[in-house]
């Protein structure tokens, strides 16, 4: 393990400025711990109202979806309002500069985000590859087809007069009914068991595969295929930076271990 350096990292090589000026091709691994600073709960706390008994990868699934429509459809109608509710943090504006920074020397800097939420996009980071979909978004559980996010007027007052418990999570709210098959919708996001888009994939997969530097932000390095990433960097020489303020399974492929908080820590890393 190399030396330390200030900011609570756990071990730093003092070369971690120099390495991330002269990066060319890096890789920004992003999990719930960055969008963290916004208000955003990660998966690892504990939800709250109605969904509080439950571990968020168990509603993420669409076993759930199946069994209780409602209350997972419900779910992410909270989610979504909290999200419009959010402003992007210092960490996702110091990845955007990041990324203008690397491509103003020719570079190029792949932001791999976990997160459904869209404040990478609204940090301006361009090209943001979503392994496990959008929270905007929906689509048809059944024929796949697009339908809108919103729940359908008839649902949506329901979740408008159960608003405070809405905002504090806890209303099923029955998913509006596809205008194709009048199957329920759901939310265009990867759950658990679910295969990730081959697209999204890919680009992820090629872009770690030749990065000189991975830098994983806010992520418990827990959930798969997104957790290899990091190590297929590190198999092709990439420097692994990594970002959080508690200890993850990625330390023995770590060089740089900054434990502090993304918002806190990314804006001295990157200017
Ligand atoms: C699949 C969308 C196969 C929904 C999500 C090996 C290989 C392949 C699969 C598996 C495998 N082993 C197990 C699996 C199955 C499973 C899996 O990985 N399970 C885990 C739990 C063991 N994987 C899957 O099911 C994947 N699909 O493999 O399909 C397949 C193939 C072909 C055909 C059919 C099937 C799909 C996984 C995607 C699941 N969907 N999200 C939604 O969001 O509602 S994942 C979900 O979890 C979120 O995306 C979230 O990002 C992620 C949790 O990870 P993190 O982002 O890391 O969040 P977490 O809360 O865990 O940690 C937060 C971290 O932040 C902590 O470390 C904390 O310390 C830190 N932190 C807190 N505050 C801050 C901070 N850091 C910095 N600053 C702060 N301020």
């Amino acid at each position: 393990m190399d030396g330390t350096v200030g900011g609570g990292a756990q071990k730093a090589d003092g070369g971690l400025a120099a390495a991330l000026r002269a990066a060319r091709r890096v890789v920004v691994l992003t999990g719930a711990g960055a969008s963290a600073e916004s208000g955003i709960p990660t998966f690892r706390d504990a939800l709250t109202g109605l969904w509080e008994r439950f571990d968020p990868a168990r509603l993420a699934t669409p076993e759930a979806f199946e069994a209780d429509p409602g209350l997972v459809w419900g779910w992410y109608v909270w989610r979504r309002e909290q999200i419009a509710r959010c402003r992007t943090n210092p960490a996702h504006d110091a990845v955007t500069r990041l990324q203008r920074a690397v491509r103003a020397r020719g570079g190029t800097v792949t932001v791999v985000t976990q997160n459904v939420d869209d404040l990478h996009e609204r940090a301006g980071a361009e090209d943001v590859v979503h392994l496990h979909g959008a929270i905007a978004a929906s689509r048809c559980s059944v024929c796949g087809a697009p339908a809108e996010s919103e729940a359908a007027p008839e649902t949506r007052a329901a979740s408008d007069t159960a608003g405070p418990e809405i905002r504090t999570g806890g209303a099923r709210i029955a998913p509006p009914a596809c205008p194709v098959c009048g199957g329920p919708v759901r939310p265009s996001v990867v759950w658990f068991g679910e295969a990730l888009p081959r697209g999204e994939w890919l680009r992820a997969e090629a872009a770690a595969a030749r990065a000189d530097l991975l830098l994983s932000v806010g992520t418990s390095s827990t959930v798969y295929p997104a957790a290899e990433l990091p190590h297929t960097a590190a198999r092709a020489g990439a420097r692994i930076v990594q970002v959080n303020p508690s200890p993850t399974g990625l330390e023995s492929i770590v060089r740089d271990d900054v434990r502090a908080r993304a918002g806190a820590a990314l804006p001295g890393l990157i200017d």
